[in-house]
């Protein structure tokens, strides 16, 4: 399973060449653009087992900070900076890394 199997190639791009200036990065932004609010919570969490790429079961800040490689080769690494606040907007229970409820929750949020 790829992001391409999932999202629309067309979407992908659209969306991070929206977030590929420095500090441009917006969640709800993002996950709207690539067609992420349209999915079903079963395909969302596919995106996540995606973004998980040591299969912890979470996303943890250095995948995080990746997050955008998961979607695209040409994605950017988020700085510091946007990694801390996408993992604040998305640890709802403050163990510091997201989990695949989290996930789903911070997407239906937006
Ligand atoms: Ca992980």
């Amino acid at each position: 399973m790829s992001m391409s199997d999932l999202l629309a190639p067309a979407d992908i791009s659209k969306a991070l060449g929206a977030c590929a200036a420095a500090e441009s990065f917006n969640h709800k932004k993002f996950f709207e653009t690539v067609g992420m609010k349209k999915k079903s919570k079963e395909e969302v969490k596919k995106i996540f087992y995606i973004l998980d790429q040591d299969r912890s079961g979470f996303i943890e800040e250095d995948e995080l900070k990746l997050v955008l490689k998961g979607f695209g080769s040409e994605g950017r690494a988020l700085s510091d900076k946007e990694t801390k606040a996408l993992l604040a907007a998305g640890d709802k229970d403050g163990d510091g890394k997201i989990g695949i409820d989290e996930f789903a929750t911070l997407v239906a949020e937006c």
